[in-house]
């Protein structure tokens, strides 16, 4: 069903009247002010006066010019058309198809989480932060078979057919509860490599929905965990309150949302184009609404669309629904929304692998850079740092104030004996002064300098201070020094 491998056997003739009862809109031609060449009209009511001409030689340019954009735009669309029809093409042998599907397949079950990450900017795969699995989140509005596409996928990879349905689908979407707890899939079970979010449907109410989606795309998702609105009534929040008490647990696995895949019901979709009911044609409203939610996008790259329902409609239907909404969501109907019907068929089964290839491709393409979480984390720590910092700076300001204090009080408490010394014998830098030249040599070779003699005598405050424990002894042996004032000759 992928449009660009399929060649088309619809003619022609068929084609143009499939187009014309699909969009009637472009079987309009010319708006009906303009001739065929877009002038003529024009030329057909010019008056005599130049001025007129003028005026209406400027109009004839202007509708001109408009009526050669409706035409690209006809030709685009009707291109565009084409293509889609031609993707449902089933003249492809079926071993091809299977063969396709096979290699498909294969590449899909080896995908590990970066693996298609592609080498731009100059980054590595180690520059990447790159998770153990990686998540899709799948959400769209109520009934539109979100629970039903996590069985569709998981059963292109189960080798058991027989096996039952792994997701919870709501048999009449009117009745029940629907699904209200995040529930992680492995895909294929027991694999680690990515898995899809099934998730609660949308609300009628934009805001309300911003909010949830906001929630999961920042802070990420966790299986098991309960999705409750305030606009809830108060006995479903209480039933639901029960039940996760009731079920016990949820997961303390966090993960962030890697792609978006957003399903629609294309039967809503198609009656909501058609319908002059308010409640019917607020159905695509909510999907665009929601479908440019900026949380969505990873950059530039929006979710990917799949159209479910496709088999209670006829192709063409099929194909007017995605160009319907590629018109509507500005995205590519051809490439990045899949038609993904309740069937069995291998052609669905190519095109669920097809869009899953796609989501991963994206997913990878958008991983966070390590540069980034790092530089979370360098803040953080800086902050840590500087703080620590401030408070070591604050302490050893308060330590040395109170040094200094400590220090003045045993100085004064010291002067007395200080005097007292001082009294002792003349203080060796005044007998250095007074003393005959001899005396100096003598000094010179027999005796420690006058500042050595000093520090046995009484250490200067910035010593004192330093080596405060235990404090220098005080007491000087004069005996030994008194050379210093009596002359060698005493010896
Ligand atoms: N015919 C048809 N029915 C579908 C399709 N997808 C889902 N459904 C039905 O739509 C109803 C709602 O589906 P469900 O997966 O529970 O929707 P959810 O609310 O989005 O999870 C169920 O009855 C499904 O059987 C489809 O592609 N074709
Ligand atoms: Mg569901």
């Amino acid at each position: 069903m992928g449009g660009d491998l399929a060649s088309s056997l619809i003619s022609s003739s068929e084609e143009e009247s499939l187009l014309e009862q699909e969009f009637p809109e472009l079987s309009l031609g010319l708006p009906p002010v303009l001739g065929d060449d877009g002038l003529s009209a024009n030329m057909e009511n010019s008056g005599e006066n130049g001025v007129v001409f003028g005026e209406f030689d400027d109009v004839g340019r202007r509708i001109s010019s408009t009526s050669l954009d409706f035409k690209a735009d006809q030709r685009r669309r009707r291109s565009v058309y084409r293509d889609v029809l031609n993707s449902y093409d089933e003249s492809w042998p079926r071993d091809l198809i299977s063969e396709n599907l096979y290699e498909a397949k294969s590449e899909i079950l080896s995908y590990i989480p970066g693996a298609w990450i592609e080498k731009v900017g100059g980054m590595k795969l180690s520059d990447y932060d790159v998770p153990n699995t990686t998540s899709l989140l799948l959400i769209g509005p109520k009934g539109s078979g979100k629970s039903s596409l996590v069985n569709k996928i998981s059963r292109v990879f189960e080798d058991d057919q027989f096996a039952s349905d792994r997701a919870q689908v709501s048999y009449n979407s009117s009745v029940g509860d629907g699904t209200y707890f995040l529930q992680e899939y492995m895909i294929p079970r027991g694999s680690t490599s990515f898995c899809l979010f099934d998730t609660r449907c949308l609300s009628d109410d934009s805001s309300k929905n911003m909010e949830m989606l906001k929630h999961w795309m920042t802070k990420g998702v966790r299986h098991g965990e309960l999705v409750v609105r305030d606009s809830d009534s108060s006995t479903l929040k209480t039933r639901m309150m029960c039940k996760a008490r009731q079920s016990g647990y949820y997961s303390s696995e966090i993960r962030m949302v890697n792609f978006v895949i957003f399903v629609v019901n294309g039967l809503s979709v198609l009656k909501s184009l058609d319908s002059d009911d308010e409640a019917e044609k607020n159905y695509t409203q909510l999907i665009a609404t929601t479908f440019n939610c900026p949380f969505l996008s990873f950059k530039d790259d929006k979710p990917v669309i799949v159209v479910t329902h496709g088999d209670l409609l006829s192709i063409p239907e099929r194909a007017r629904v995605r160009v319907h909404l590629g018109e509507l969501l500005g995205i590519p109907p051809t490439t990045q929304i899949f038609d993904i019907p309740e069937n069995r068929d291998l052609t669905t089964k190519l095109v669920i692998v097809d869009m899953l290839r796609y989501s991963l491709e994206h997913a990878d393409r958008n991983l966070p850079g390590k540069k980034w979480f790092l530089g979370k984390v360098c803040t953080v720590y800086l902050r840590a740092c500087l703080f620590m910092l401030i408070i070591l700076g604050i302490a050893i300001m308060t330590a040395h104030i109170r040094g200094t204090d400590t220090h003045h009080a045993q100085m004064r408490r010291a002067s007395p004996a200080h005097h007292a010394n001082a009294h002792h014998g003349p203080p060796p830098l005044q007998a250095q002064t007074h003393r005959s030249p001899l005396a100096q040599q003598a000094q010179t070779h027999r005796s420690p300098p006058p500042q050595q003699a000093q520090t046995h005598c009484a250490p200067p405050p910035q010593q004192a201070k330093k080596r405060r424990t235990p404090p220098p002894s005080t007491t000087m042996d004069w005996h030994a020094i008194r050379h210093l004032w009596l002359g060698s000759e005493y010896d």
